[in-house]
């Protein structure tokens, strides 16, 4: 009898709570963390595979394609329990081969792989004694993927982790009241299974933890509870709710997890957090027979290039198909990574961020385990290419990881270093297909002037501001910097009293002070409106949904149904206000803000929407209201909740957009944080 007795399970799970032999390991010294972390940090690649029984219907539902991730197709679908576990029963991947998968991942210069062991569908991969909701009790397919897929890894050399999802759509218990049920009587004896039988596991990935039912409290539990098990396991920031949204890094506070977890992207800038960017090579995670938007092998290399740059991990997602092989189009490419790989391992493995992660789009700053620094250039240079902030030691060299070609170099305190390229410094070398290539400097820590602070109506470091007539920018620096600016694609000039601009502009700046490497380059951009004088956004957009800020509500583009097209404005939970200031009393003929819905994306329109009118900025009267409680019978799609007004005076509009603030209860992110996207603020005035 597989299933075992909730009461006896429950006991257990308690007398394994509270035994006294339970270490608290959330007060680990730093110390011990960089020893525990090591190994990952050093690996710095991984392969993440997402395989269930959504690899059956591979993106189709009774004929027709379903939109969306392969993995969510019970969701997207709607698909009843009885009928996906149709899917379940048919999931018999008779040509799975568990060392195919990881020479693959091993040939490709992958360290660890991080398997689903059970997806937000609730099947399991492992053979689980606490349900037949798995290959052993559902299946023609008798065997333990995971027993098999830790037995490979074993033998190569790599490590195994596990993915696990707190959100369970098949078990009746893991959700509402009977949660607490679900997490001692399942989830947990689950992953005691996990960590008890396929030896040393080197990370758990939780995944499906923004459901209501889970806490910051349980998820602390669940890390020391793991912990007692394996004490060296790392375990990701899903473990708990510290990640704010899909950048995956925390929110500002304390949460349990030991590294953030962005998801489709990479950080901006280099963190010294510890992180891991997971993507797909095409659009999905689990198996899509018709996902062919597979990215470059060029894109998938800059991508790990840049994740290393900036101190991260790169988990790089296959989904096999339902007879259990990986696409032939990810193996080309986990193949042609393997080949770039083999010369340029030093820029993953053990390698270190630098003071500088890049300069501009195509160069990525690592320092080898050596200490060299490696500068990797992701596009083709010309005769010669110059690094502002690299100064080589005297008579140093400059070589090619995988040329032998020594490359001249000069070095200038304001350009900074010229590296040049002869004709041969690729042909014939093998390094002619690569796609990125590494210079290897012998290079003095630089020292680089600060950089200089774009100033604006008393605001410091502004990047992107309106203006009505004329923009007046004063530029600062430090004590003895020269400062140097251009405008749009104008001549480079020296700094010497603010600018005035009456156009919209773009501005770039640096500063240079004697003897140390010019700083990097500042940027503004100034944009003339003659409809507002001046516009306030309150909350910021999320960090990826922030277009370009307050001009992307009045640059005439509207998004498109992609909200991740970077003309969308996306709040998370926030509600939003707007207010304009037109510079003086006008009429008013109407008003328009553009919204967008998307319930499979968590996306839904304002529940109120008001504008208001005023003429001194303090008393103000609405002059619109839209009021609305979003069922599970809305349709997506977008509105511009048009207000026409009759000639109304004022000279400052307030718009207020009241967020959902959470999914409603009938909707799949029950209690997950609602967004709400906007975009396009038209005021139109006699
Ligand atoms: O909902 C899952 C999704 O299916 C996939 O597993 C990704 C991969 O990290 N994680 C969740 C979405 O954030």
């Amino acid at each position: 009898m597989k299933k075992m007795i909730p009461l006896l399970v429950l006991i257990f799970s308690i007398l394994a709570c509270n035994s006294p032999k339970q270490k608290d390991y959330l007060n680990e010294s730093p110390a011990h963390k960089d020893e525990r972390m090591k190994w990952w940090r050093d690996a710095g690649f991984g392969m993440f595979i997402h395989w269930g029984p959504y690899a059956v219907p591979a993106g189709y539902y009774q004929g027709e394609p379903v939109a969306g991730v392969g993995e969510w197709i019970m969701s997207s679908a709607k698909i009843p329990v009885e009928e996906y576990e149709v899917f379940a029963r048919d999931f018999n991947p008779v040509d799975f081969d568990a060392n195919e998968w990881v020479k693959q991942a091993k040939s490709a210069g992958m360290k660890y792989i991080v398997i689903t062991t059970k997806h937000h569908d609730g099947f399991c991969l492992w053979d689980s004694q606490v349900t037949d909701y798995d290959f052993a009790g559902f299946t023609a397919f008798k065997r333990d993927p995971i027993k098999e897929l830790a037995d490979a890894c074993q033998k190569e050399g790599i490590v195994l982790c596990f993915y696990h999802s707190i959100m369970d759509w098949h078990h009746a218990e893991a959700k509402g009241e009977y949660f607490a049920s679900y997490r001692e009587n399942y989830l947990k004896p689950q992953l005691k299974e996990l960590l008890t039988n396929y030896g040393p596991i080197g990370a758990l990935w939780f995944d499906g933890e923004w459901i209501e039912e889970w806490t910051e409290e349980q998820g602390r539990d669940l890390y020391n509870y793991l912990r007692n098990m394996q004490p060296e396991l790392i375990i990701n920031n899903r473990v708990g709710k510290g990640r704010d949204g899909m950048q995956g890094m925390n929110k500002a506070g304390e949460y349990v997890g030991d590294f953030g977890t962005p998801e489709q992207e990479i950080l901006d800038v280099a963190s010294n957090l510890d992180w891991e960017a997971c993507m797909t090579m095409n659009d999905t995670w689990g198996y899509k027979k018709d996902d062919h938007n597979w990215k470059s092998t060029r894109e998938l290399i800059h991508n790990l290039v840049d994740v290393a740059a900036k101190g991260g991990n790169y988990l790089l997602n296959v989904g096999p198909d339902a007879r259990g092989v990986i696409p032939a189009e990810s193996t080309r490419r986990l193949e042609a990574i393997g080949q770039w790989m083999k010369v340029n391992h030093s820029v993953v493995y053990n390698s270190r961020q630098w003071v500088k992660y890049g300069e501009g789009e195509d160069v990525r700053y690592t320092v080898s385990k050596d200490g060299m620094l490696q500068a990797t250039i992701l596009a083709m240079p010309d005769a010669q290419k110059t690094f502002r902030y690299i100064h080589p030691k005297a008579g140093s060299e400059v070589s090619v990881l995988g040329s032998y070609v020594k490359l001249k170099w000069v070095f200038d305190e304001v350009k900074g270093t010229t590296v040049f390229f002869p004709a041969n410094w690729l042909n014939g070398e093998k390094g002619a297909d690569q796609l990125a290539w590494t210079l290897v400097f012998d290079s003095q820590q630089p020292q680089v002037t600060v950089p200089p602070v774009i100033n604006y109506n008393d605001k410091a470091r502004v990047t992107k501001e309106l203006f009505g007539e004329r923009a007046r920018i004063e530029l600062t620096a430090e004590e003895g910097a020269r400062i140097f600016y251009q405008l749009n694609d104008g001549p480079i000039k020296e700094y010497q009293s603010p600018i005035e601009v009456t156009q919209t502009t773009a501005l770039s700046v640096y500063a240079q002070k004697a003897g140390l490497v010019a700083s990097e380059m500042v940027k503004a951009e100034f944009f003339h409106t003659a409809a507002f004088k001046e516009l306030k956004l309150t909350p910021e957009a999320s960090t990826n949904y922030r277009a370009e800020g307050n001009l992307s509500l009045f640059d005439g583009q509207r998004g498109s149904d992609n909200f991740k097209d970077g003309k969308w404005l996306g709040f998370e939970g926030d509600d939003v206000e707007i207010i304009v200031d037109l510079g003086t009393v006008k009429a008013i003929k109407q008003i328009r803000l553009s919204c967008m819905q998307n319930l499979g994306g968590w996306i839904f329109y304002p529940q109120q929407l008001t504008y208001e009118l005023s003429q001194d900025g303090s008393a103000y009267t609405a002059a619109y209201t839209y009021q609305h409680q979003v069922t599970k019978e809305d349709s997506d799609g977008f509105s511009e909740f048009p207000s026409v007004m009759k000639d109304i005076k004022a000279r400052y509009i307030k718009v207020k957009a009241r967020n959902v603030g959470v999914c409603p209860a009938w909707h799949d992110g029950s209690g997950g944080k609602a967004w709400m996207f906007i975009d396009e603020l038209l005021v139109e005035t006699n």
